[in-house]
């Protein structure tokens, strides 16, 4: 097993590491910014190491600094968690030159699924359906892309190569707007990710967004973990997650699922992963592939009894699966709610001093936060600070007990979204399930 792990993240999936590092018998480094001396982690980490300024461009950005803190410690392995560098595949090429072990992919795989239009080209290839589209990137000859166009059908959507989870997109419905939209995007992302190439989508009108959990280790052997419906967003910020999707049978979900395992052989995937997808019509067409652990990772842990930062950890290791796809059932419904520091209303971050914060508790609750009665929520970083996540027998169960946590939770001294989770939490379309990527904007009266 690993001995000694750097954990190159902040808030509360840095103590989720922490947690399984500790459970498995290993030893932990904590990373933190000049902002971030407080964080319930790096108190509880074996050792920790200022890594610079609070700008995260500064500290958890730096490449040099989380290295050097790798040196220093005598780490063993990295673990990047989300966001910050943990999709940076020269970050992940970095670690393993200077003889650590990345808790992720490869370099290679990262760099692949980082470029939209190579990820899915690999897995078209793959045999992951895809949504119709332009099959790589757009020329400069007019012609020929009005004719791309035309034969995809308006509207159609404009992406970047170099962007994802987003950024660089616009929507076009009507070849008189096609060329300025292709001519904008390509500039922004040429600005933004040092790449112009753009491609051409079908632009699918409120699908929902539906992706699969995988689990891959270094001998060849693969399982899925079922799929979760991140629908519930905000500008590209998921605000309730939950698993199964609604309304996805065994079989659907055994046939996708086999899919993405067979995808992640042919690319040879290491370690865990997500297939995203848009759904609409009793179809899927994949859009991305994160490489990373991801914030909803818990829904998936709850449905299936399945640690998936217990098995990052074990596959790092060089070890194999400890269980088939034969050993995996899901069992009841799983929600989590994405508690931010933020006005319910008017999404305006609300950094500061929580005053006092009281935990909900009982059968089926789980809560993944840092937070805790004194604990200042600095302004630098992203405002979510925990994670609320129910589990039941059934989808109702499981929203019953959402419900009372909500109610029993106390967090005073900032403002939270939990009024917009309660709200959400009762709605007649998210109770009846199977809303769409709109559904949250449209409701809360947003322009697309
Ligand atoms: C789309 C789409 C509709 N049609 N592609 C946004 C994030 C990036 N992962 C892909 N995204 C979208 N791609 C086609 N062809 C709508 C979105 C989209 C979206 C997707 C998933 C979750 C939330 C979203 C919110 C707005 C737009």
């Amino acid at each position: 097993m690993l001995t000694k792990v750097l954990i190159a993240n902040r808030g509360e999936i840095a103590l989720r590491i922490l947690r399984a590092c500790r459970e498995m018998g290993i030893r932990t480094v904590a990373v933190h910014s000049l902002a971030d001396r407080d964080l319930k982690h790096v108190r509880l980490a074996d050792e920790s190491v200022c890594i610079g300024p609070p700008p995260s461009a500064e500290s958890y950005l730096n490449i040099p600094a989380v290295v050097s803190a790798a040196e220093v410690t005598d780490a063993v392995a990295v673990h990047p968690g989300y966001g910050f560098l943990s999709e940076n595949a020269d970050f992940a090429e970095r670690v393993e030159r200077s003889g650590f072990i990345f808790i992720g992919p490869r370099p290679e795989t990262i760099r692949l699924m980082g470029d939209k239009l190579s990820a899915i080209a690999a897995m078209r290839k793959a045999g992951i359906p895809c949504v119709p589209g332009s099959d790589g990137s757009i020329g400069d000859d007019p012609q020929e892309t009005i004719g791309i166009a035309r034969d995809i059908g308006y509207p159609v959507i404009v992406k970047a190569a170099g962007g994802g989870g987003g950024r660089g997109m616009r929507v076009v419905h009507s070849e008189a707007a096609l060329l300025d939209a292709i001519t904008l995007t390509r500039a922004e992302a040429g600005a933004a990710f040092g790449n112009d190439a753009v491609y051409l989508e079908k632009y699918l009108d409120n699908p929902r967004h539906i992706e699969f959990q995988v689990l891959a280790d270094t001998h060849g052997n693969v399982v899925h973990l079922g799929e979760r419906d991140c629908s519930m967003q905000r500008r590209h910020q998921k605000v309730i997650e939950e698993a199964p999707a609604p309304g996805i049978s065994a079989e659907v979900r055994e046939a996708m699922g086999a899919r993405c395992v067979e995808a992640c052989r042919e690319i040879d995937y290491r370690g865990a992963g997500t297939f995203e997808f848009l759904y609409e019509n009793d179809r899927f067409y994949f859009i991305e592939m994160n490489t990373r652990i991801q914030v909803e990772h818990p829904v998936t842990e709850l449905i299936t009894g399945i640690d998936i930062v217990k098995t990052q950890l074990g596959i790092a290791a060089g070890e194999e699966l400890p269980f088939t796809q034969d050993d995996i059932r899901i069992r009841g419904h799983a929600v989590e709610c994405r508690i931010n520091a933020e006005n319910a209303t008017t999404f305006r971050p609300s950094p500061g001093t929580i005053t006092l914060f009281h935990a909900p508790g009982g059968p089926g609750i789980r809560i993944d936060s840092h937070i805790y009665t004194g604990y200042e929520v600095p302004p630098h970083y992203d405002s979510m600070i925990g994670k609320l996540v129910a589990h039941g027998e059934t989808r109702e169960f499981a929203i019953a007990r959402i419900v009372t946590a909500l109610e029993e939770i106390v967090i005073e001294g900032i403002d939270t979204n939990i009024p917009l989770h309660l709200e959400l939490c009762r709605d007649a379309a998210f109770l009846a399930g199977g809303t769409g990527i709109g559904y949250l904007e449209c409701k809360l009266g947003i322009e697309p």
